[in-house]
């Protein structure tokens, strides 16, 4: 079995992503604590040295390093036989929720909550665009959910590890209480948090954690 070392930051929900893989796997993996908000992922040292493309996480598996969560988890998820679905559609349905996440969910929240809870001073106007996409986003999953338990059927898989990440964390920092907002998000993350071995990131990714700048008076 392959040992695994993983760069992240522990606000990072794409490290998150292959931290929950690798655990819900029954695997292991040694942390390596990138400071993200340093700006060490934007040298050239660590570009040439790491990931050439200035991004966390990588996850080196026996000193081979590999980036980009997407086909990282189901890399995985086929060696391990997990959440990586059954049949031919249920495969084609985990690629399009995937892509989706990539581009859309995650590719949206990850900046929303980067600015609106680390960053000293966002530009309102960028939060306001950034939101009115997501909600629309949010309205989207919300109906998925409502027909299904998954993203792509009654079992749990990498699609739904991949779109949960950004969705867990606190509302301080997503700004979103799902609870009250988007019912269907919320009983879906609550089915993914009883599965188990589940951690939360902030459980499973230790260290330094980037200032928090969200004001109590921002509105969820
Ligand atoms: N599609 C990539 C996204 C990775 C990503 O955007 N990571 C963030 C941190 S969570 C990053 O390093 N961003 C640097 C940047 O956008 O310049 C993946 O799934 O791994």
């Amino acid at each position: 079995m392959p040992t695994y070392r993983l760069h992240y930051f522990p606000e990072s929900g794409n490290s998150y992503k292959l931290a929950l893989m690798l655990t819900l796997c029954g695997q292991r993996f040694e942390p390596i604590w990138t400071d993200f908000g340093g700006g060490v992922t934007r040298t050239l040292e660590w570009r040439k040295a790491v990931n050439e493309m200035g991004e966390i996480p990588v996850l080196e598996e026996d000193g081979v390093r590999f980036t980009q969560t997407a086909p990282i988890l189901l890399k995985l998820a086929e060696r391990y036989r997990q959440f990586g679905g059954k049949t031919a559609e249920q495969k084609f349905e985990l690629l399009r929720w995937l892509f989706w996440d990539n581009h859309k969910l995650t590719g949206y929240m990850a900046t929303y909550r980067y600015l609106r809870a680390f960053t000293p001073s966002a530009d309102p106007h960028v939060l306001a665009h950034f939101r009115k996409r997501f909600d629309d986003f949010l309205s989207i999953l919300e109906q998925h959910l409502e027909r299904q338990a998954f993203a792509i059927g009654d079992q749990p898989s990498i699609a739904d590890i991949s779109m949960m990440a950004y969705l867990h964390y606190p509302a301080d920092e997503t700004g979103y209480d799902f609870a009250t907002s988007h019912p269907a998000v919320s009983a879906w993350l609550g089915r993914m948090a009883k599965l188990p071995g589940w951690k939360s990131a902030y459980d499973l990714l230790p260290g330094k954690r980037l200032k928090h700048y969200a004001r109590e008076a921002d509105s969820i």
